[in-house]
């Protein structure tokens, strides 16, 4: 088997679906958790010199979203058809998408907090709901899942990132307020191997 070594801070955030997606294939990997302290010394090694990046056979590989959708294909989870892929991927980039104005409210990555807090009152009121809403919808009209109505690797990538997301929104109540959502995390948790998996795993809190 090959040696799979996988990199990322001690955080689930943009690293937890692929972590989420080996366990679900029966992938042994290991695990390089590393701290904010260790991380200048990583960064100059590391291909793009960002993590996530998956490491197979001493090869390289990085961005988040291109690993996610290799261990998609991989194990099965992108479909059958090229259509059903771009089913798959127009949903994960929307989710990115939203991710990524969503950190634009983070103290982490916008660390000028006039700024931080003028993005989210307005996105709160005029950005956020929207995503969410047509999220919401798309969930429902797929019975718990984010395309072709059944489990594809765009499940791993919101549930990973679902407690991520829920900070960044300050939404706590995010389950409560669209239980769809939670449907998502808890379809793929549920399944035997990730759940042994998440079981195991260092609590972190996003
Ligand atoms: N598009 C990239 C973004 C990667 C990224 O920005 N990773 C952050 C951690 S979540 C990082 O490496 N930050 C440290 C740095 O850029 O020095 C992906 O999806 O993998």
């Amino acid at each position: 088997m090959s040696k799979y070594v996988f990199y990322y801070f001690d955080a689930k955030a943009l690293g937890e679906s692929s972590r989420l997606l080996m366990a679900y294939g029966g992938q042994e990997f290991e695990d390089r958790r590393h701290t904010d302290e260790e991380w200048p010394a990583i960064k100059p090694k590391m291909l793009f010199g960002t993590v996530p990046l998956l490491e197979i056979d001493g090869k390289q590989y990085a961005q988040s979203k291109a690993i996610s959708r290799y261990l998609g294909r991989k194990y099965g989870l992108v479909g059958d058809t090229p259509e059903d892929a771009l089913e798959i991927d127009q949903i994960v980039d929307f989710l990115v998408d939203f991710r990524l104005k969503a950190e634009e409210t983070s103290p982490r990555l916008m660390p000028d907090a006039a700024v931080r807090e003028r993005n989210y009152a307005a996105y709160s009121k005029n950005v956020f709901p929207d995503y969410l809403e047509k999220l919401n919808a798309i969930i429902v009209k797929n019975n718990g899942h984010l395309a072709l109505g059944k489990l594809t690797w765009a499940d791993f990538m919101l549930a990973g990132s679902f407690d991520y997301l829920r900070n960044l929104l300050r939404m706590p109540d995010l389950s409560t307020k669209y239980p769809a959502f939670q449907q998502v995390v808890d379809n793929v948790y549920s399944i035997p191997q990730v759940k042994s998996y998440a079981d195991a795993a260092p609590y972190t809190e996003e």
